[in-house]
């Protein structure tokens, strides 16, 4: 509740400031708002005065050792639904995505998904065991693992709990709660393969269990091809250490596959010769299908979208004009091929505009700039990857699945943008 209600009260602070602001471009009434206010003869006080921060010296280095966002920032933050969770201990934050640009999610923005709170392990005290089917059983100090060759790539990671609130409907108002299970990061870290065959598997070991050390101890069965592919032990993010919300002193990394595998605070691999079927991928991370039968170990994330602005906590301020329509698009199966945009949902499409660097599985940034006539608009976005996976609507979805899951539902999502620029989530049927 105080979160809307702060929403609320900076989103109408924040277009009074924008209203004076038009006023001048208003008498132009060009397209660009930008373009009409340099043409203006109108004098504008932001440009004709002295301003505070041109007079007054400001803060020295010292004033922050660990850089902040800026104040007026303060908005931009991961933030929860209240009912969904009963215990924030057990619970999940979303990733602000409205209010991000580009492909990187800054760390502090990371959406947390944790089961039993976030773990303060000292990178000292912490042990990596290696046991189960290998020739020698082995443990790893931080230090050792810093010692084998590091990589570093950017991936996605989300939930496959992520958009599951929508499968009977459209419920959450803001792509931060409907999409914001998913973060983007450069990890750097060491290749699983790395370590597992310093242990030697045996040849029975065709499944490997990793082990959590938080209070959840999350397991979760990866099969050992998946291991000895792409997956890795990390424990940088973006740079810098991981966070202790996302597993520091050391994670693992399942590219592609939903975030549940992902185990943070990894602290065991035990390799096996079948699956374990463990809380997390039996009563947790399998799908009910409509007629009673469950999809399970439904590992890859499939091809998805979503429209970040405008969106119901990004609606469109300026009014009529030119206006930029971006979002995310990410695919577990590889890179992004193409992303279409409707603004009438889902009748007419068009291509659009993939910019940013385009990494297999890692989340891809496109833009699609278009004149708004200040009609009532449906937009879509529908990604396509690189094998040719086309995102599904949300009914050929429940058509194919039932309604009976919550992971795994990458359907099409309907933006309601109203004649005064707000916007709401809804669902074309
Ligand atoms: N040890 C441990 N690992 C875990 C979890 C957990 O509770 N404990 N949660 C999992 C789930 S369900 C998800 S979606 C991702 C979330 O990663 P994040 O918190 O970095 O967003 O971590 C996974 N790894
Ligand atoms: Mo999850």
């Amino acid at each position: 509740m105080t979160d809307k209600n702060a929403m609320a009260v900076n989103a109408t602070t924040r277009r009074k400031m924008l209203t004076s602001g038009l006023k001048l471009s208003a008498l132009v009434g060009a397209a660009y708002s930008g373009m009409s206010r340099a043409n203006s003869q109108a004098p504008d006080p932001l440009i004709t005065e002295i301003q505070d921060w041109n007079r007054y010296m400001g803060d020295g280095v010292d004033a922050n050792p660990y850089g902040s966002p800026s104040q007026f920032e303060a908005e931009v933050v991961r933030r929860d639904v209240p009912w969904l969770t009963a215990d924030a201990k057990s619970s999940v934050n979303f990733t602000p995505l409205h209010a991000l640009d580009g492909i990187i999610t800054p760390n502090g923005l990371c959406f947390e998904r944790h089961h039993g709170g976030v773990a303060q392990i000292a990178p000292d005290e912490h042990r990596l065991m290696i046991n189960g089917l290998v020739d020698t059983p082995l443990v790893f100090t931080m230090e050792d693992i810093a010692r084998f060759p590091r990589e570093n790539h950017m991936y996605f990671l989300e939930c496959a709990a992520n958009s599951g609130m929508e499968w009977r409907g459209a419920q959450l108002n803001g792509c931060q709660f409907t999409h914001g299970m998913v973060h983007n990061v450069l990890y750097t870290g060491v290749p699983l393969k790395y370590l597992l065959q310093e242990a030697g598997i045996k040849t029975r070991g065709k499944w490997l269990l990793p082990e959590g050390a938080d209070p959840a101890h999350m397991t979760r069965s990866i099969p050992m091809e998946k291991a000895l592919d792409d997956c890795l032990v990390a424990f940088k993010m973006n740079g810098e250490a991981l966070r202790p919300e996302q597993g520091y002193p050391l994670r693992l990394v399942v590219p592609g596959w939903e975030g549940n595998m992902w185990v943070k605070w990894l602290r065991r691999l035990e390799v096996g010769d079948e699956p374990w079927h463990h809380r997390e991928e039996t009563s947790k991370y399998t799908d009910l299908l409509a007629d009673g039968r469950a999809r399970r170990f439904s590992w890859e994330m499939d091809v998805k979208s979503v429209i970040t602005n405008p969106s119901p906590q990004a609606p469109i301020l300026h009014g009529q004009g030119r206006t930029v329509i971006t979002g995310l698009a990410w695919s577990g199966h590889g890179t992004v091929r193409r992303v279409d945009v409707s603004v009438d949902g889902g009748r007419n499409w068009t291509t659009a505009r993939l910019d940013a660097p385009s990494f297999s599985k890692s989340v891809h940034r496109f833009y699609h700039e278009f004149d708004w006539d200040g009609r009532e608009l449906f937009l879509q976005s529908r990604a396509i990857d690189d094998r040719g996976n086309v995102q599904p609507t949300k009914n050929a979805l429940r058509h194919a699945r039932g309604e009976n899951s919550i992971y795994h539902n990458n359907g099409i999502q309907t933006w309601q943008v109203r004649p005064d620029g707000s916007a709401e989530n809804v669902e074309i049927s």
